[in-house]
């Protein structure tokens, strides 16, 4: 079967339009521009005076939540600001004044606005009516929310099977919103809760509940004052979690060093300028990194067993290098382990990662001689076949170190959307605990559904099999998001009914059922009024605290309802049998808080606790070095190597984030710290590989790969000559997606393989 990309057509309209800029790559990240640059974006999008208005309340004590990225506050905020560059962005992304209103649907068909940009897209402002579009239909049309949420039942009450609907999350839902939709969900009589973790860092909730029992990292913001040593593995912070920057400039400041692994040599992890700082403004800044390694995309486990194979020979001299005590003491499986270690050949190994053995050394050094060892990850890891395998491996070397479980070590996940570690922990999953499913009964008088749900490749899948016929998505856009864009696309066109919870305009939109609705939420930044009272909602960070947020803003019309209150009266509308009263539970979120009180366990004392403008943190065994596995405790595993062996005309590819975008929404057209201004079909590239296809700088190729029988392509990529291993090809996400096959997913976790995929090219 041959695909043809049917995002081909709107991409050669880009490409025409399109005047690409590359330049010198900046020598740092941040400084004055960074301000600057935020300023402008929020100011050419919303009048200064409500522009400042909002900034003086984000991430302030009792303020607005960032609606960006999951990297925590710290207890001691900055008069100056604590938020980031891209925390301007998303601010003014979901504030701007612009508006996609009844009006705007009906100047605009569905197919006219397929062939815009996601950049255009966005630049339309925020959702004011639910919308309706039926079979037949060319253009959006307005509908009463009444008449929407009868379609809504109408639909999900009339499939044979509560498993023939999939009801998706992204990750900025607060926890109260998260809450009732999956208790709405659960009594509907489905686990098929798919989520933009099931995308992101699913790879590490396996890894990490299997090997010290909780899917959540172990480290707070003050372990890194105290750490001697951070290993930032696949995660370019400077762009999506810029705070951390900050945060790891203090930390070398007390004396930490830092190593970056990463195929790309990513501009903020060599030096930051602190905005904040007058060094940061006027002077150099700070070197962030001690050490940069190269490694090859997806050779981290060849690096990370290379790496332990020479702490093993270098403690037969010196066996105070591994922390005997805690292997003993609280880990098993660490003699299966090793031996499996020896039957690697180090050479090999080495060869894999394609990096130096003496830099590799230098690791190595830096590691014996050290005791507390954070480690950090993002996407690079979590997004491989070998996802879980990787990270599984990260914790077999804090292991063999006792790095976790005592200040200053232990894991950092770096998550991503503000709320999706909260998500989680409310209950949206497709494989719920049995405790949860407990409790539920127990408080709401309902058996929930037992079986595993569908996550989101099984949801995609299972669309196109027509086997789930309604899909309703709590924010996010689906069908940019997911894998196979083609694929994805017929998956959704294939449903009865889709719904999407949003704030703004966007591809999936687009891509609808024989029905679709698009109904217009708040986010962070609206206020939300409810008997006289303002209501705040919550959320948890990268780091397991929780603390409120609450918009200040007037909602961009009177039609735009707030999460809990859409969700609510679907349930109403949908579920007629009332174990639930859900007019109460909306009429003050406390009522919701009481009930995850009761059902959630860490929320004792929930409303009383958020009193507190810190917040409270939740229980995190492994934190204290209680290891909460079966066997209580932390295992060690054996690890795949990647399969990555590419012919010689194959490349593999990782898909990544630009600076200028928040996952599939788009700021702009630049890549500032890559050096790339004014398009996003670009291929980066090393030298070497340039010259061997005959190609140069700016030339347009197509790229294309051949998996479970089909052929995937996607036209136009500008390369760019860029210094990344042999080999190895980037692109942006989710202009590449169409490349991604569904059926490449990790192992255990099913997080699609974005930063693995083979490719030629044309
Ligand atoms: N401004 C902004 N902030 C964001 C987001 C955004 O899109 N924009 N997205 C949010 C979300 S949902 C998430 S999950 C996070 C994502 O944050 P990151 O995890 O930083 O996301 P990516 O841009 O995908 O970058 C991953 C990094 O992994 C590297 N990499 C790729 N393959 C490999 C590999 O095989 N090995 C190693 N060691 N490294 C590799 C890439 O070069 C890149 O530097 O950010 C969150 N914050
Ligand atoms: N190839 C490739 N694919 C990837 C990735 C990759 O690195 N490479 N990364 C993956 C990752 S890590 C993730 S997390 C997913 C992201 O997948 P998603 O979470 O599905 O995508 P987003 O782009 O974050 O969703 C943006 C949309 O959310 C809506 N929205 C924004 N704020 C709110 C709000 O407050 N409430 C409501 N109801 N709606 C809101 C807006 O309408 C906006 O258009 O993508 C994944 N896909
Ligand atoms: S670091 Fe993340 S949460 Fe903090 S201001 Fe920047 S985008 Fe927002
Ligand atoms: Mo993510």
């Amino acid at each position: 079967m041959k695909q043809i990309n049917s995002l081909s057509l709107f991409l050669f309209v880009m490409k025409k339009n399109s005047k690409i800029r590359i330049t010198n790559r900046p020598s740092y990240a941040a400084g004055g521009k960074a301000v600057i640059i935020a300023l402008k974006n929020i100011f050419t999008r919303m009048p200064i005076g409500k522009s400042l208005k909002v900034l003086n309340k984000l991430n302030k004590k009792n303020g607005i939540d960032c609606p960006g990225c999951a990297w925590p506050d710290p207890d001691k905020r900055s008069k100056l600001g604590e938020y980031c560059e891209n925390g301007v962005k998303a601010i003014a992304e979901e504030a701007m004044e612009a508006r996609a209103n009844p009006e705007f649907f009906a100047k605009h068909s569905v197919s006219e606005l397929e062939r815009k940009s996601d950049y255009w897209l966005g630049q339309q402002g925020r959702l004011t009516h639910p919308m309706i579009i039926r079979e037949g239909q060319s253009h959006y049309q307005k509908i009463s929310w009444d008449e929407a949420n009868k379609v809504i039942a109408e639909n999900l009450n009339s499939l044979k099977d509560p498993n023939e609907a999939a009801f998706y999350t992204s990750g900025r839902t607060s926890n109260e919103a998260a809450f009732l939709y999956q208790l709405f969900v659960r009594m509907y009589g489905t686990n098929n809760l798919p989520d933009c973790s099931n995308m992101c860092h699913e790879s590490s909730g396996v890894a990490l509940s299997k090997t010290v029992g909780i899917g959540k990292g172990s480290v707070t913001l003050d372990d890194f004052y105290k750490s001697d040593l951070i290993l930032i593995f696949g995660q370019n912070p400077a762009t999506n979690h810029p705070r951390m920057l900050s945060c790891l400039e203090k930390a070398k400041a007390n004396g930490a060093k830092v190593v970056s692994i990463n195929p790309l040599k990513e501009v903020g992890l060599v030096r930051f300028k602190n905005p904040q700082k007058i060094n940061g403004v006027m002077g150099n800044g700070s070197i962030i990194s001690d050490l940069y390694l190269q490694v090859r995309i997806n050779e981290d486990v060849a690096l990370l067993k290379a790496v332990m194979i020479k702490l093993f020979e270098k403690a037969k001299t010196n066996p105070a290098i591994l922390d005997k005590f805690f292997i003993e003491n609280k880990t098993a499986g660490f003699k299966e382990f090793k031996e499996e270690l020896n039957n690697h050949d180090l050479g090999a190994l080495i060869n894999r990662t394609g990096i130096k053995e003496k830099e590799i050394d230098s690791l190595v050094n830096l590691i014996a001689e050290r005791k507390n060892i954070i480690t950090c990850w993002g996407m690079g890891l979590t997004q491989h076949v070998n996802g879980v395998d990787n990270i599984q491996e990260l914790v077999n070397l804090l292991l063999i170190k006792g790095s976790i479980g005592r200040p200053g070590a232990g894991t950092c996940p770096v998550r991503g959307h503000s709320n999706v570690q909260g998500d989680r922990t409310m209950g949206i999953a497709e494989r719920p605990s049995k405790e949860l499913l407990n409790k539920i009964s127990e408080n709401f008088g309902f058996t929930p559904p037992q079986e595993e749900g569908y996550s989101v490749t099984g949801a995609i899948k299972a669309m196109y099999e027509e086997k789930v016929k309604v899909f309703i998505g709590m924010g996010g856009n689906f069908l940019s998001a997911s894998p196979d864009t083609n694929y994805t696309s017929v998956a959704l066109k294939n449903c009865n009914l889709t719904t999407h919870i949003s704030t703004k305009l966007n591809r999936s939109h687009l891509t609808h059922g024989k029905t679709g609705l698009i109904l217009p939420s708040m986010g962070r930044t609206d206020k939300y009024f409810k008997n006289g009272k303002s209501q705040f909602l919550s959320v948890e960070n990268s780091m397991g605290v929780v603390h409120t947020t609450q918009g200040i803003l007037k909602p961009p019309s009177e039609f735009v309802e707030s999460e809990p209150v859409i969700i609510a009266n679907i349930a109403k509308e949908t579920i007629k049998q009332d174990k639930v009263d859900w007019d109460f539970l909306v009429e003050d979120y406390k009522n919701i808080r009481d009930l995850i009180e009761k059902t959630i366990s860490g929320f004792e004392d929930y409303n009383d606790r958020l009193k507190n403008p810190q917040g409270f943190e939740l229980p995190n065994g492994p934190r204290k070095g209680d290891f909460t596995t079966p066997n209580k405790k932390a295992n060690f595993t054996i690890n795949k190597l990647s399969e990555n062996i590419c012919k010689e005309e194959e490349y593999i590819m990782m898909t990544t984030r630009s600076h200028d975008q928040f996952n599939t929404t788009i700021y702009g057209l630049d890549d500032r710290y890559r050096g790339v201004y004014n398009d996003r079909m670009v291929v980066f590239m090393n030298e070497y590989d340039i010259k061997k296809e005959g190609l140069k700088q700016g030339d347009q190729i197509t790229l294309y790969n051949n998996y479970d029988n089909t052929e995937r392509l996607v036209e136009g990529f500008s390369v760019i000559s860029y210094n990344i291993p042999k080999g190895c090809l980037a692109t942006y996400f989710p202009e590449a997606n169409p490349l991604v096959p569904l059926s490449l997913q990790a192992r255990l976790s099913h997080t699609p393989s974005s930063k693995s995929v083979k490719v030629k090219i044309k």
